[in-house]
């Protein structure tokens, strides 16, 4: 016979209701990564931006100070940030704020194989796991056995143990507060917040906080006098269905009280990339070669670049083609070899061009790469960025 179960012991912590959401983010990730590499910058305000290394390659290190150009900065580490910069911060207004704080480049390869390596590191107890991006993800704690924060504790000190890096996780009933709730104590935060914490911690918010409320859709809460989430969540839902629509307009008012019922999608295979254009005018093959050209040689790049980050080659490259009538048209040519390379993808699009009538002008020009792998071995073999071909667009 079955054994009855044991009650729980008198101290128990309250039981959980609901969903166990996670959700974990890098801190400061690409400037963590660099300080894997140079140990000796931890405590200095360090930028990453202007510009791109390869592997193997020296880095070029150099105070902010010396920078000309108009990179910038991609992220920086919480001594730079305590100065003022941020992503997405211009490096020359980023100098005049640290003029010493160390500038290093991009290394897209490594942040890419850190990034893997935390995912998989988290998988291993906890499996159902949403992929969210370069440093970030959903994971679902709803069956993994362990008392929450004990539980976020391990899935921090796996991430460490497998990177050598810091990550900030909140868990809360949903994807929506969990994203919330894991940059509330950044960096190196646990965060665990259920529903009764969202009058104290949530609400006290600006509405920008929610992911899914940019800054055109905050303005215009604003310009209606809602600043911040509980405004939100005390504003009649007829008044925001009114300004913004049914389908936003009620998900504001939900997501202000918590409600989000999204599952955590476990990714599936990546099965291709692609990159698009539409142009600000019509261009002709023939009249506009050079900038159609330039157009194509970008997109590859691109792509590569994605490829990269992703950490996969493809080997079924495929253009499309929207003409001025909005008619489209695609091709695509499979290699041998499955290929990262941005000359490589490059020249599989020039010939998938050459089988297209190149007689209109084009709306839009797009690159896609399938047949998706991950490669097992070694960084994918880039072409330098700076070897512009020497050909143009093809006529025929
Ligand atoms: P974030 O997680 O937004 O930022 P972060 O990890 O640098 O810092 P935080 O501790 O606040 O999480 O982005 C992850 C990485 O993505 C970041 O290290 C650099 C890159 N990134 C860009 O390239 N451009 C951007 O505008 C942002 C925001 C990030
Ligand atoms: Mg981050
Ligand atoms: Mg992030």
């Amino acid at each position: 016979m079955p054994e009855p179960p044991s009650p729980p012991p008198a101290q128990a912590p309250a039981p959980w209701v609901g969903r166990r959401i996670a959700h974990l983010d890098m801190d400061a990730f690409f400037a963590s990564v660099e300080l894997l590499s140079f140990p000796e910058l931890r405590g200095q305000p360090v930028v990453v931006g202007g510009g791109r290394r390869r592997p193997g390659e020296p880095p070029r290190m150099r105070r902010l100070r010396e920078y000309a150009g108009r990179g910038v900065a991609t992220t920086a580490t919480y001594e730079a940030r305590a100065l003022g910069v941020h992503s997405g911060m211009g490096l020359m207004k980023a100098a005049a704020l640290a003029p010493d704080a160390i500038l290093l480049p991009a290394n897209f390869e490594e942040y890419g194989r850190l990034s893997r390596l935390f995912k998989a590191a988290v998988a291993e107890l906890a499996p159902t796991l949403e992929d969210r991006g370069i440093d970030e993800i959903f994971v679902d704690l709803t069956e993994v056995p362990g008392e929450t924060v004990a539980l976020a504790r391990r899935l921090k000190e796996a991430v460490r143990a497998a990177t050598g890096l810091s990550c900030s996780i909140g868990v809360t009933p949903n994807k929506l507060l969990a994203k919330i709730a894991s940059d509330l104590q950044k960096p190196d935060g646990l965060t665990v917040l259920t529903l009764d914490d969202l009058p104290g911690r949530v609400w006290p918010l600006p509405a920008r906080a929610v992911n899914g409320i940019g800054p055109k859709a905050s303005a215009r809460l604003e310009a209606m006098g809602l600043r911040s989430i509980g405004d939100l969540a005390a504003a009649d839902p007829r008044d925001l269905v009114a300004a913004f629509g049914h389908s936003y307009g009620e998900w504001l008012w939900e997501a202000a009280h918590g409600r989000d019922d999204r599952p955590v999608v476990t990714v599936q295979e990546l099965k291709s990339i692609s990159r698009e254009t539409t142009f600000e005018r019509d261009l002709h093959p023939r009249r506009d070669r050079e900038a159609l050209t330039g157009i194509l040689v970008d997109l590859c790049q691109r792509l590569g670049g994605d490829l990269e980050r992703k950490g996969r080659r493809g080997r079924t490259i495929g253009i499309k083609l929207r003409y001025d009538t909005f008619q489209t048209v695609t091709r695509d040519h499979t290699l041998d070899e499955p290929t990262a390379d941005p000359k490589a993808i490059l020249d599989a699009a020039r010939s998938c061009l050459r089988r297209v009538a190149l007689d209109r002008p084009l709306r839009l020009l797009g690159v896609r790469i399938g047949s998706l792998e991950r490669p097992d071995a070694g960084p994918a073999q880039g072409a330098g960025d700076q070897d512009r071909p020497g050909w143009l667009f093809p006529l025929n």
